[in-house]
């Protein structure tokens, strides 16, 4: 990343998971100061909230087209803001908005002729089910799959051509809850998975560089979609869909490092936190300080350039 100049986008937007809590996500992160906690992380960097993305919600139409028209609008908020160079941070809302930001982000590279950046998905889940594989019909858990171009009843049309992502250039990060249909399309499409179970294994340091190695290896452009679950739920019972085995406290701290630390990030999402199941704001928290490691470090990063 440049100098960051970063704004923030909320999308107060519950419907596509199962629990309808992650729609106050911005909300929550606005009321414990993501701004001025984000800015005092860095001195020369802008950081700016640039308000909520809303959807007008249309009564009889289905979920996935009711998510579609979110991530619509939120494309076209984030392919100005890569546009103009600057890097979007949405905040969740649940992790269908991903269809809609990081194709924005990606279109914008397309029309400039420019290469479509990398992809580091960082989630308990690959959500990449399609509307005819998913065991729980939730949009949430198919935003990867609209992204890498299958097919996926209206979210695929907000992707667009244009919006596309590259499957060699995207890794999952911490994934450890992959239904049958989805191991299918992963291996149709040979994507890189680093499982939790990999980083218990071999240690954060190892997988986080691997994963970057695919994502952005010579430093090329790169896009982070953060899932708070990827946490464990024992430091973040503030999700929706919770899966054990997750990442610690300090491996989520140390992932993050890694990652801002690479330089050239272009997007970044922060999704699926649930102040109604948090317990003593433990998951909103643990959010803001990954973000606040995060942006930190690629901060850092762009002056040590400099
Ligand atoms: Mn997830």
């Amino acid at each position: 990343m440049r100098t960051p100049d970063i704004r923030i986008l909320g999308v107060p937007m519950g419907i596509g998971g199962g629990k309808p809590g992650t729609a106050m996500g911005p909300w929550k992160v606005r009321e414990m100061a993501i701004v001025e906690r984000l800015c005092s992380t860095l001195e020369d960097a802008v950081i700016e909230d640039a308000g909520d993305v809303l959807a007008e919600e249309i009564e009889g139409i289905s979920r996935l087209e009711q998510t579609a028209r979110w991530c619509e609008a939120l494309k076209v908020r984030t392919m100005a803001l890569a546009g103009q160079g600057i890097t979007p941070l949405v905040i969740g809302g649940d992790h269908t908005l991903a269809a809609g930001s990081l194709a924005g982000v990606a279109s914008a590279h397309h029309a400039r002729g420019d290469m479509i950046p990398g992809v580091l998905w960082i989630d308990a889940h690959v959500d990449m089910n399609t509307h005819e594989t998913s065991p729980s019909g939730n949009p949430h858990g198919m935003s990867a799959a609209a992204l890498l171009g299958l097919h996926v009843d209206h979210l695929d049309d907000v992707v667009g051509a244009a919006g596309r992502i590259d499957p060699t250039r995207v890794a999952f990060l911490g994934a450890r809850d992959i239904d049958p249909g989805e191991q299918r399309h992963i291996e149709e499409l040979d994507l890189a998975v680093f499982s939790s179970e990999d980083i218990h294994e071999n240690g954060v340091e190892r997988m986080v560089r691997d994963a970057l190695r695919i994502v952005s290896p010579d430093g090329e452009p790169f896009m982070v979609s953060f899932d708070v679950d990827v946490i464990d739920p024992r430091f973040a019972p503030g999700v929706d869909t919770a899966v054990p085995g997750g990442l610690t406290p300090r491996q989520i701290e140390e992932t993050m490092k890694l990652v801002g630390g690479h330089g050239s990030m272009v997007a970044i999402d922060a999704v699926e936190l649930n102040p109604e199941t948090d317990v003593d704001e433990q998951t909103s928290e643990l959010m803001l300080r990954s973000l606040e490691t995060l942006v930190r470090a690629a901060g850092a990063e762009a002056s040590d350039r400099r």
